[in-house]
């Protein structure tokens, strides 16, 4: 059996939060563990539609993201969020929120150089950023504050993706949750 429990990737825009979790989602099902990806791709065209990037819009975004963790957590699952979330502040208070229910919260930075994500930009949004097309980008105009005591740091530019879930996966059976 396994209990519930959230993980929070937070990071960059393209510093892979969604790609680990996919591949721990995948590693989590072989092994016959329930587990659910929150991100903003299924989080931002539905329940938060009316939400957009500016500073209380975000502080919303991850309220209300953590909030709806902690219950799918609370039901025995392994949810997985993938949210920029920026803000120590708003990560901050998602943490006690699963902590005053008494479930297992556990903050993965994944720490990947600003230059690699915007080498990357699969979405073309750096570049319209730089270009003053997108005001308020994340890394760019807006600002990314670095987790101070994440559980998992997870250094991607000296890590495969492979060591990275492995990493996650081991620290899950340490803490007996899988
Ligand atoms: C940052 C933005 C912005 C701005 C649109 N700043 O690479 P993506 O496209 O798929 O990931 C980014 C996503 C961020 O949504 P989150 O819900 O994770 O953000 S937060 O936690 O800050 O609320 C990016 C896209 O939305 N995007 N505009 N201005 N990312």
């Amino acid at each position: 059996g396994h209990k519930g429990v959230t993980l929070w990737f937070t990071g960059l825009s393209g510093s892979g939060k969604s790609t680990v979790a996919v591949a721990l989602e995948r590693a989590l099902t072989a092994r016959g563990v329930l587990s659910y990806r929150l991100d903003g791709d299924n989080i931002r065209l539905g329940i938060n539609a009316n939400l957009g990037f500016s500073a209380a819009d975000r502080q919303e975004n991850i309220r209300r993201v953590g909030e709806i963790s902690r219950l799918f957590a609370d039901t025995g699952i392994v949810v997985l969020s993938s949210f920029i979330s920026p803000y120590r502040e708003d990560r901050e208070k998602v943490r006690k929120m699963h902590e005053v229910g008494g479930l297992p919260f556990i903050e993965v930075f994944v720490d990947c150089p600003l230059d690699e994500a915007e080498s990357r930009d699969p979405k073309g949004l750096y570049k319209k950023a730089r270009a003053g097309e997108i005001k308020g980008f994340t890394g760019i105009d807006d600002p990314y504050e670095v987790p101070t005591s994440p559980e998992l740091h997870l250094h991607t530019a000296e890590m495969t993706l492979e060591q990275e879930v492995a990493l996650i996966f081991s620290t899950l059976q340490e803490r007996g949750i899988i």
